[in-house]
């Protein structure tokens, strides 16, 4: 089999975004589109030669026809062996569990995670490095400035490799190993939770729950766990195979794209506990009957109880959010004596925390939350917890989280995401409050009075590695917070969030709807920011 050498020239748009390269599939299959960004990867790093690569994705639409480009060229390039999930699969976590248990010199995520997938729809590419997590920005930097030069790149013509047959195969000088991409991520879960305790709950009789894998990738997880491994009913899991489009749905996991299962945990019938995940199986949404948990809560929550649960009943060294995040993990964090740390968006900047072993649990706004057992976040992974908890407590979910909120105040809380504006307007929006942070301190507004405005800026506390323009924050005297950022994960003009936030510790207020708690808060960012003037919208599109 013959190395190629193809000559190419740059995009100009493969720089990485918050979670790697992410892309209409119809970009990506364009001529040497993938192929370049791959071997910019390559170009990027050193010392692989003979190393182990893990590759894998959520099994959307051209999961499979780019992995045996990628498969070529890792060839091409000299690695030594790939290890792939059987079928393409290897849902974001599992990746990084297997990149550490073998000790790989790194891997490549295949995925655009919560954003829909099929012909017309999204794909996405990431790196990730031996600590199992999303390369820092020092590396996804040098990755985008490698596209920027490249001018030729690597492949072998070979025969495809059967990406649905366990066992090993060749490409050249190089071994192909095709793995049961849910054994070592089931086997993880089983040493972390107790799965006793677990399984006695989901066979007694008493208690139901239901995980909606929205077509993607958790289905086979979930399943292997909790209704092999757990017991829990045939049923339990829905929707849980991954198809390529996720069956027309947006698989991500909140009120408004897992409404199904949301209005069944409203119904007569409704299950105990409910649980959702997303395309590539990182984010998570907790349900209790009747009942939603926001991800910031269930962070905090998690991190109060993990006394309860045996891989974590040793303590915490620490705990860390993204900025955007609810305060609310900063309450136990205070309550508990330990460290907690703001970073900015994207679990990237949660890897070297993780590595000095200055944290255990970390989590973000957006679904996400995880711990030092592996470095992404992790869907299954924070639904297991919450099991645990209920296994250990057996009270019903709502209840453990009002007792929260009266033991430590409520940090009421929304997100408002304006989709789809024009990527000019999100700019200038940005610009204008940028340039005017300064002059927002000390103003007041009705009865909040802005202690603190500024653009988010972050100090690395193990490298001092510093990433400025994280977003703009507006922090006032009273607790409250207002963000503002741009996705940096979207394939189609801007979206920008808006971060809205107040603590609450009135026990007559405590259960109100944020909607209304916020209003006022809400009608704010919208003024202060000049929504209207820089988008056209009057109102979000939406509001998690
Ligand atoms: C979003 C979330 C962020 C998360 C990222 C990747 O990024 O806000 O918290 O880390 O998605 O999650 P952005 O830049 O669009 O706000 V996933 O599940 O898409 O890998
Ligand atoms: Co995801």
């Amino acid at each position: 089999m013959e190395i190629q050498t193809i000559n190419t020239t740059p995009f100009d748009d493969q720089r990485p975004g918050t979670s790697g390269l992410r892309k209409k599939v119809k970009v990506f299959q364009a001529p040497h589109y993938l192929a370049n960004f791959v071997q910019s990867i390559f170009n990027a790093l050193e010392g692989y030669q003979g190393k182990t690569l893990v590759v894998g994705g959520d099994g959307r639409y051209y999961n499979r026809e780019a992995l045996q480009i990628i498969l070529k060229m890792a060839a091409a390039n000299g690695f030594g062996k790939v290890m792939v999930g059987c079928g393409g699969i290897l849902s974001t976590p599992a990746a990084s569990c297997v990149i550490r248990k073998y000790k790989t010199f790194g891997g490549i995520i295949l995925s655009a995670s919560h954003n829909p997938g099929g012909p017309d729809d999204d794909f996405g590419i990431k790196y990730n490095t031996c600590n199992g997590g999303p390369a820092p920005e020092k590396i996804t930097e040098a990755i985008y400035s490698q596209s920027r030069e490249i001018a030729e790149y690597l492949t072998m013509e070979a025969a495809d490799i059967d990406l649905d047959t366990i066992g090993m195969q060749q490409l050249g000088n190089m071994s192909v190993e095709i793995i049961d991409p849910v054994s070592d991520y089931a086997d993880m879960m089983e040493q972390l939770f107790d799965f006793d305790a677990m399984r006695a709950l989901l066979t007694s009789g008493t208690f139901t729950m239901r995980f909606d894998a929205m077509n993607a990738v958790t289905g086979p997880y979930a399943q292997e766990i909790l209704e092999k491994r757990l017991g829990a009913a045939a049923g339990t899991v829905l929707r849980g195979e991954p198809l390529a489009d996720f069956g027309g749905a947006h698989p991500d996991p909140n009120l408004v794209h897992a409404k199904e299962l949301v209005a069944s945990m409203s119904s007569n019938d409704a299950p105990d506990f409910g649980a959702a995940s997303d395309g590539d199986g990182d984010r998570n949404m907790i349900l209790g009957r009747d009942f939603y948990v926001t991800p910031s809560d269930s962070l905090a929550i998690i991190a109060a109880n993990a006394a309860h649960v045996s891989g974590y009943a040793q303590g915490l060294a620490g705990v860390a959010r993204s900025m955007p995040t609810s305060q609310a993990i900063d309450r136990v964090a205070a309550a508990l004596g330990i460290d907690c740390y703001e970073t900015p968006t994207g679990w990237k900047f949660f890897g070297n925390l993780l590595d000095a072993g200055k944290i255990t649990l970390c989590g973000e706004e957006s679904f996400g939350t995880g711990s030092n057992h592996v470095r992404e976040k992790d869907g299954l992974w924070a639904v297991l917890f919450w099991l645990n908890i209920l296994a250990v407590r057996k009270q019903p979910v709502a209840d453990i989280v009002h007792e929260h909120w009266q033991q430590y105040g409520r940090d009421v809380y929304t997100r408002h995401d304006y989709e789809g504006i024009a990527t000019e307007g999100a700019n200038a929006l940005m610009q204008q409050l940028r340039a005017r942070t300064g002059e927002l301190s000390g103003q007041s507004f009705g009865d909040y009075t802005v202690e603190l405005a500024d653009d988010f800026s972050y100090t690395d506390a193990v490298d001092n590695s510093v990433s400025s323009n994280q977003g703009i924050r507006i922090l006032f005297d009273n607790g409250a917070r207002i963000v503002y950022r741009l996705s940096g994960t979207g394939t189609e003009g801007a979206t920008l969030r808006v971060y809205i936030e107040q603590p609450e510790t009135n026990p007559d207020k405590l259960e109100q709807d944020p909607q209304v708690s916020l209003a006022e808060l809400i009608r704010l960012s919208s003024t202060i920011a000049e929504i209207e003037k820089f988008t056209g919208r009057t109102a979000a599109d939406v509001i998690t």
